[in-house]
């Protein structure tokens, strides 16, 4: 292949429900696609094209959702730009990948059971310029609510009004979809780990056992700079991408998620996520540059805000809860145009985080709580601390159509904290027909 040319990367996934053993012995009833958890790799390089097609082998429909990718909002995969694919079907999304990183896909249909179960999988666009590493993991992270026949735990009453209040937490953590993972690298060399919280509402305090260690990127790509920390919080949805090692022969660590209180009724406690076992030594060609690359910033610290968004929570006798974005739940929010520069301040009113996404583009935070953030990063998934404030830029850019920004947290989003809105080509009009349901699946 000649350099600066693209290529085609095609995949077929088939959605269908599967056994699938967890941990020797221990197996589960899982959806998923291609009989694995998670779903396979999918792969390609910064400026190719991806066609995906997806067999629906399901009872129920299902839509798929490329988490993080600044693709046409046809190819958003949620049932606000398609008719959901019904069982029996297929339907081929097809979309550059602009942006190398690690991103993720995943069901956007009935998630809170679909995703519970195991739709989800990695899909890892690499460049060129890439730093170069001795070898790379993908290391997706998820936490399932299992009884002890090792079904899926529905609750009494009491538990699920817990549940849609607090998200569903799991009391089985896997990664790649396996319980007591071993991690095994060598000695002397340095990997890139790319790190993505899969949970439906799980936030990670991903910790080394007191190691430092170097985070070069999250949701959109590369940050300027190393980022040297001892930990981390990964939010549902969110990616992180460290440099791993040198390491010394026959030294053994955990990777562990430390409590994290987002004020919910289920306290987290430490869990061990993985085992880290250093091999013998062997020689590395791993090369970290210090400047990882530049980001421009979208906006000044003190750019005009546009609009305003409130997540918020309130008591309902019914519900127990319920969840709101600007005062409504399933929020019909004013469109955009393409091209003008978007400033939002996002608030959080409730006492409980929420992770906020914003579907097919990157934004910049720019300011939380009266401060500009210590580092610049390309975000599409960001905590909303209770009692918090943040001021994000982003730019439509030439994509218009339906898109939408919700909580991450799936019994929250499905509980209605969530907006769409319709980006909007100033020189064409709206493109929204009156229902979304008029794509047809092939
Ligand atoms: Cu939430």
């Amino acid at each position: 292949m000649q350099p600066g040319t693209t290529d085609t990367k095609c995949y077929q996934l088939t959605a269908s429900q599967f056994d699938w053993e967890i941990s020797k012995g221990k197996k589960i009833r899982a959806w998923g696609f291609n009989n694995t958890i998670p779903g396979p790799v999918l792969r390609a390089k910064k400026g190719d094209k991806i066609a995906v097609k997806v067999k629906n082998e399901l009872q129920e429909a299902t839509v798929v959702h490329w988490h993080g990718i600044r693709l046409p909002a046809a190819m958003d995969g949620t049932d606000n730009t398609q008719r959901p694919i019904q069982p029996g079907e297929e339907f081929e999304y097809c979309f550059t990948v602009p942006d190398a990183g690690t991103f993720w896909y995943h069901s956007h249909q009935n998630e809170t059971v679909q995703m519970e179960r195991g739709m989800y999988g990695a899909l890892i666009v690499e460049d060129n310029t890439d730093p170069v590493f001795d070898a790379e993991k993908i290391l997706m992270m998820d936490d399932m609510k299992l009884n002890a026949d090792n079904q899926f735990k529905k609750g009494n009453r009491i538990q699920r009004w817990v549940e849609r209040h607090d998200g569903r937490q799991g009391n089985t953590i896997l990664i790649n979809g396996k319980e007591n993972t071993v991690i095994t690298v060598n000695a002397g060399q340095t990997e890139r780990w790319r790190f993505i919280n899969a949970s439906s509402a799980r936030y990670i305090r991903l910790y080394f056992g007191g190691k430092t260690f170097k985070i070069i990127g999250t949701d959109g790509g590369l940050l300027e700079q190393i980022l040297n920390v001892t930990e981390v919080l990964m939010i549902p949805g969110e990616r992180i991408d460290i440099a791993a090692g040198p390491f010394i022969e026959g030294e053994n660590f955990s990777i562990e998620s430390l409590p994290y209180n987002r004020t919910t009724f289920v306290k987290t406690k430490n869990v061990q996520l993985a085992n880290v076992m250093v091999g013998e030594a062997k020689p590395s060609i791993a090369f970290i540059p210090s400047n990882l690359r530049d980001i421009e910033p979208l906006a000044q610290q003190q750019a005009v805000i546009n609009r305003k968004i409130e997540f918020a929570v309130d008591i309902n006798l019914k519900h127990g809860v319920d969840f709101f974005v600007n005062g409504v739940t399933h929020h019909s929010d004013k469109p955009v145009n393409v091209g003008e520069l978007q400033v939002w301040e996002i608030s959080n009113s409730s006492l409980m985080d929420h992770p906020f996404h914003l579907h097919g583009f990157f934004f910049q935070v720019i300011e939380e709580n009266g401060k500009a953030p210590g580092y610049r990063a390309w975000k599409d998934t960001y905590n909303l601390k209770p009692k918090s404030k943040i001021k994000i830029a982003w730019m439509p850019d030439d994509r218009p159509g339906m898109w939408m920004y919700h909580c991450h947290i799936l019994e929250h989003h499905e509980a209605g904290m969530m907006g769409h809105f319709e980006v909007v080509d100033p020189m064409k009009g709206t493109t929204h027909s009156h229902h979304h349901h008029h794509i047809q699946s092939t």
